[in-house]
């Protein structure tokens, strides 16, 4: 598909902020702050729209980006970041439930990322857990993949097959926001789901 507009259309940062209007459907990004939500979306659109940083914990807000006038793309903020407080742990997870249950309807799929160097986390498999007890099955992005050697890489991906079945996973892309690797299965998989289901 070829971007040739996306605007931040919508940012949701209180709980009486309103959802954009459907459109064509919606693209959600999840996943532990910092494994590369924002980067990944402004790898896939060609230009840096989403806020990255070193720091874990940059996107706070609800973020709704239009692509083309058609869909979105949500950056949504980053789980799992030990150094936030309980109170915050908690406004995160408030906000992600209000996400899902509000938006449900209009998802086509969700992207969920998961740091390709590691096993997952307690807040990974939460996340994933709780997912399949909506009856979501993501799309998963092991992300980061440029920093993996090729032994590396075998072990990591050989762990992933065993383990994200166990979460009714059955789809996951390994890729790069540097080199670009496997970001064209990623818009593989949204054209597809755009022209389902219509
Ligand atoms: N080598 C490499 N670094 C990456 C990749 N993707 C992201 N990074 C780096 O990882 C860090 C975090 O990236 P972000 O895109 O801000 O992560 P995020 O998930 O949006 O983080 P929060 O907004 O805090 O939830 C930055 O330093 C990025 O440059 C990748 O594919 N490869
Ligand atoms: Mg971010």
């Amino acid at each position: 598909m070829k971007v040739e507009d996306v605007r931040l259309e919508k940012v949701i940062a209180r709980p009486g902020d309103r959802f954009p209007e459907p459109k064509a459907g919606e693209f959600p990004f999840v996943g532990r702050s910092n494994v590369g939500k924002s980067s990944l979306l402004n790898a896939l659109l060609g230009k840096k729209v989403a806020f990255v940083s070193k720091n874990p914990g940059k996107t706070r807000s609800i973020n709704y980006y239009l692509i083309n006038h058609k869909f979105y793309f949500v950056d949504l903020p980053g789980y799992g970041y030990a150094k936030v407080s309980k109170k915050e742990r908690e406004e995160w997870r408030k906000i992600i439930e209000r996400y899902f249950h509000e938006r449900d309807w209009n998802i086509k799929t969700v992207f969920s990322l998961i740091d390709s160097r590691h096993e997952l986390m307690d807040s990974d498999t939460q996340l994933l857990g709780w997912l399949q007890s909506l009856g979501i099955q993501p799309t998963v992005v092991l992300t980061k993949v440029d920093k993996l050697s090729s032994t590396e890489r075998n072990r990591q991906l050989s762990y992933f097959e065993r383990v994200l079945p166990e979460f009714g996973v059955e789809h996951w892309i390994p890729c790069s926001s540097v080199t670009g690797e496997n970001l064209e299965k990623i818009w593989t998989v949204i054209v597809e789901k755009l022209e389902v289901l219509r």
